[in-house]
């Protein structure tokens, strides 16, 4: 299978592409560096370096064989873009080149503008690239739990059947983004459903919950390939976040009351979702949506679960809650589905305390280049 992936360079884009590369599929992984000049502007560099992404392809071509094609260019240039699609006419993209950080997309008009022309640009672009260069290629779109929030019924995969004055219609799951981040993922599906409907493109768009971990089995071969690990608050997740803190001593941040819910799953998990996917390609017309994600814990489970895994190494973890910088429901109802990628064929790793003692111990091995200035939030919803 010949593969494109956008957002090549990036935490999942990276591990994607070896992956694929190691089952043989040939691929070719795009970035315009986005997110590593992000983190240069705002100060949220990674904790540990990680070559450019030519060098980290020949590296993987020199542990392992496989092949990854690189292309340096922005997937908001449609010329250079459809010129791609012509030129190495995958079977499939990967679509992850997207500004992936909910604080960056809240700083203020230029951030918000940023992402919102960046992710609805690339999106627009290739499934038009597609459309008219690949027309039966695949598109698997990086969508997220987020688009959803967190509203106080079920959450379904994808669709809702609504009754209404006695008749019935399936409509996509209302979403309600909490942040503009996550609000161009809504709009994103909204035009991938559009041009499914009416143009035949095929999707599988795929809601992530925030993922975790380092371990993959060919970031193993050498620490310079590893997937980019952010504990700041602009491209740190909540886990990573949580994991910096325990080992620099520094009492874990809830935000607020701690008690929301999100859907949660290890690396290893999205890159078997991404493989399933690939697999089991859909018709022609078809937008399938699959929840992607493997647990849901409250912010406070999992400080818990930190707590507990830091114990284990003898560090002394505490947990301090702090004033929410965003604007989202604290307690809540939360019950999502996601059967379908486990009828695809997803064997979940999940949270256990032997994989956080393990990151730990990666983190702490690090611990003298952590800068704790980078820890307490900086970005506050609702204040342009
Ligand atoms: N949180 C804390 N303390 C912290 C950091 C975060 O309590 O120090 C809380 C947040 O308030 C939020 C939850 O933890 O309620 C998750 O926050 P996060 O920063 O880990 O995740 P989020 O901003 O939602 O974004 C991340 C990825 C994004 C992906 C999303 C999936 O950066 O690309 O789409 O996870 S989801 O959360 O399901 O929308």
């Amino acid at each position: 299978m010949r593969v494109l992936i956008l957002g090549g360079d990036g935490y999942l884009g990276w591990p994607t592409s070896m992956a694929l590369a190691a089952r043989g599929y040939d691929i070719c992984a795009v970035d315009n560096y986005l997110r590593r000049n992000i983190a240069r502007e705002t100060d949220s560099e990674a904790l540990m370096p990680s070559p450019h992404l030519p060098s980290r392809a020949e590296l993987f071509h020199a542990l392992h064989g496989g092949k990854i094609r690189v292309e340096i260019m922005d997937c908001t240039d449609y010329r250079r873009l459809e010129w791609l699609v012509r030129d190495f006419a995958p079977d499939a993209v990967v679509h992850y080149a997207e500004q992936p950080s909910a604080p960056y997309s809240m700083i203020g008009f230029v951030e918000a503008r940023r992402t919102l022309v960046n992710n609805l640009e690339a999106t627009f672009n290739i499934v038009w690239a597609i459309l008219e260069h690949a027309p039966n290629c695949h598109l698997v779109k990086l969508g997220t739990m987020g688009e959803y929030g967190t509203p106080n019924i079920d959450i379904e995969e994808g669709w809702l059947d609504v009754e209404h004055n006695g008749r019935r219609h399936k409509f996509l799951y209302p979403r309600q983004g909490g942040s503009l981040y996550h609000t161009t993922k809504v709009l994103d599906t909204d035009l991938l459903w559009f041009y499914a409907r009416t143009y035949g493109l095929r999707v599988t768009d795929l809601m992530q919950g925030p993922v975790y971990g380092l371990d993959t089995a060919e970031a193993a071969m050498d620490p310079r390939l590893a997937p980019n690990f952010h504990y700041d608050d602009i491209f740190g997740t909540v886990v990573n976040r949580f994991l910096v803190q325990a080992v620099t001593g520094v009492p874990l941040t809830v935000y607020g009351r701690g008690g929301q819910t999100r859907g949660y799953l290890n690396l290893k998990d999205t890159l078997q979702c991404i493989a399933l996917a690939l697999d089991n390609p859909v018709p022609a017309g078809q937008l399938r949506i699959l929840n992607q994600f493997t647990e849901q814990f409250t912010v406070n489970q999992l400080a818990e679960r930190v707590r507990a895994a830091g114990r284990v190494l003898g560090l002394d973890v505490r947990v301090q809650p702090i004033p929410n910088p965003r604007k989202e429901m604290e307690e809540h109802y939360y019950n999502a589905r996601h059967s379908g990628l486990l009828e695809l064929g997803l064997q979940p790793h999940p949270m256990t305390e032997q994989v956080l003692v393990e990151m730990l111990g990666r983190v702490a091995r690090h611990k003298e280049v952590i800068d704790v200035r980078k820890l307490l939030p900086r970005v506050a919803w609702n204040k342009p």
